[in-house]
């Protein structure tokens, strides 16, 4: 005789969320997501978050709690798999998406610093890590193509040469929140945390080019690093990716040599890498060693396709992408995050008054507000956003909720931008690499009865 075994509602949202949603929201799950929990569905979801909900109400049929979503470790109650969390020197525990090549996002309960340090940084790498050089000072960087002085400039050179500057700047990959597309983009499912802002020194790329000098055929960059392709083909660059000249030549892309005062680290591409904060990450080489000025817009590995684009026209879900419909992603689109408490946290009895803080960005542009919920954004409440300390440097926000009583709750934060974007409630503009998807944070937590 065959055994079934009773899977808890909790298990089956981890398992089969489309099961688990039409066994809570019944079968017009898929086609009426707009109902709001009742009866017998918001009796099984109550059990599967291990608490009653306070805001039932206003509880959206068809979104999948945030306790039960989200992959993320201490989640309450119901426990995902644990993650695989990085154990590497000199680094937290970040979790691991992939091991080869190496790839790790930071929870965001880890990224509560104004000034991310080293050791929470996420790491992205396309290829295989590089050795590390002997000579640091003697690391050479050529800069060619359409200019008039072909530059071989080692880093002592770009130390003792040129002018230095420090900024804080935010740098995101490309990718981040992809996990959040639905049917599932290829890459890997980062949630929030491929993000950091530290405080970067070194040289203005500008300056570089600068000294090359430009000629009037110049309009991309092409970058290059040294790190070996995974395939073990040495003439084979791992990823080559540039920008707009106008970009590059903003005060604020720079050629960086430290992090946060520091040398910076081998898995950040020590000892030079490019910084251009707002734009996808990619475009930030690590272990830098040429820059490639073009005449036109740049080819390398990771320039074309649907590589870095998005789609112009939304396409259809889980498509085939045309490529005349796919645009390069430049500025990166707005974000928050909530860095002061965990998701999945569970908070004293009698706790009534929460303090959420985190920080926001937007590529290019600034924040012009921040919201944030804790009735599944029935209604909102405007939190206080500091500037950023320069151009391009995330920005600290901070709110007080009032929480009724003991209980299930989600916190949701949700930023707009200077020019007048906010973040979605889910991912849309679906494009087949999972890029811009900046739908609105969500944490899970349970105020103890
Ligand atoms: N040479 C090289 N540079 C690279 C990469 C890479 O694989 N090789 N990854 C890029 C991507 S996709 C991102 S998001 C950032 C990540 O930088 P980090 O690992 O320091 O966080 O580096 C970029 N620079
Ligand atoms: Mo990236």
């Amino acid at each position: 005789m065959k055994r079934f075994k009773e899977r808890s509602i909790g298990e089956l949202y981890r398992d089969d969320p489309e099961r688990a949603d039409a066994l809570v929201f019944g079968r017009q799950a898929k086609t009426n997501r707009r109902g709001f929990l009742k009866g017998a569905g918001l009796t099984a979801v109550t059990a599967a978050v291990g608490g009653a909900i306070p805001f039932a109400d206003s509880m959206p049929g068809g979104l999948i709690p945030a306790a039960l979503a989200q992959g993320t470790p201490g989640a309450a109650p119901a426990k995902p798999d644990a993650p695989m969390m990085l154990k590497m020197d000199g680094k937290a525990e970040l979790i691991v998406l992939q091991e080869k090549p190496l790839n790790a996002e930071t929870p965001a309960h880890l990224l509560d610093d104004e000034v991310t340090p080293n050791e929470k940084f996420f790491i992205r790498n396309n290829g295989n890590l590089p050795e590390a050089t002997a000579n640091p000072k003697a690391w050479k960087i050529t800069v060619d193509g359409e200019v008039d002085n072909k530059q071989e400039l080692t880093v002592e050179d770009l130390e003792k040469k040129f002018q230095q500057v420090s900024f804080k700047l935010q740098l995101e990959c490309g990718g981040n929140g992809r996990s959040g597309f639905s049917p599932e983009a290829r890459g890997n499912q980062w949630s929030n945390g491929a993000i950091g802002c530290a405080e970067w020194s070194g040289v203005r790329l500008s300056d570089v080019l600068k000294a090359a000098g430009l000629k009037s055929s110049a309009v991309y960059t092409g970058h290059y690093g040294a790190d070996p392709h995974l395939s073990g083909d040495t003439s084979k660059p791992t990823i080559s990716r540039g920008v707009r000249l106008e970009k590059a030549m903003e005060p604020h892309s720079i050629i960086a040599l430290r992090m946060n005062g520091k040398p910076i680290p081998l898995v950040h591409g020590a000892p030079a890498r490019l910084v251009i904060p707002g734009w996808p990450g990619s475009t930030s080489a690590k272990w830098l060693n040429r820059i490639w000025v073009r005449d036109k817009e740049h080819d390398g590995p990771g320039m074309t396709g649907a590589s870095y684009r998005v789609a112009k026209v939304p396409m259809v879900p889980g498509g085939k992408a045309d490529n005349a419909n796919m645009v390069i992603l430049e500025s990166m689109p707005v974000r928050s995050i909530i860095t002061n408490i965990a998701h999945g946290t569970e908070l004293p009895a009698g706790t009534r008054k929460l303090d959420l803080r985190g920080h926001a960005w937007a590529g290019e542009n600034t924040i012009s507000a921040v919201h944030v919920s804790i009735d599944y954004g029935a209604s909102w409440k405007a939190a206080e956003v500091k500037a950023p300390a320069n151009k391009y440097a995330w920005q600290r926000w901070t709110a007080a909720v009032d929480l009724p009583s003991a209980g299930y709750y989600e916190a949701w934060v949700r930023a707009t931008d200077s020019s007048g974007k906010m973040q979605p409630h889910v991912v849309g503009n679906w494009n087949p690499q999972g890029y811009g998807g900046n739908a609105m944070h969500r944490i899970a937590l349970l105020v103890k009865a």
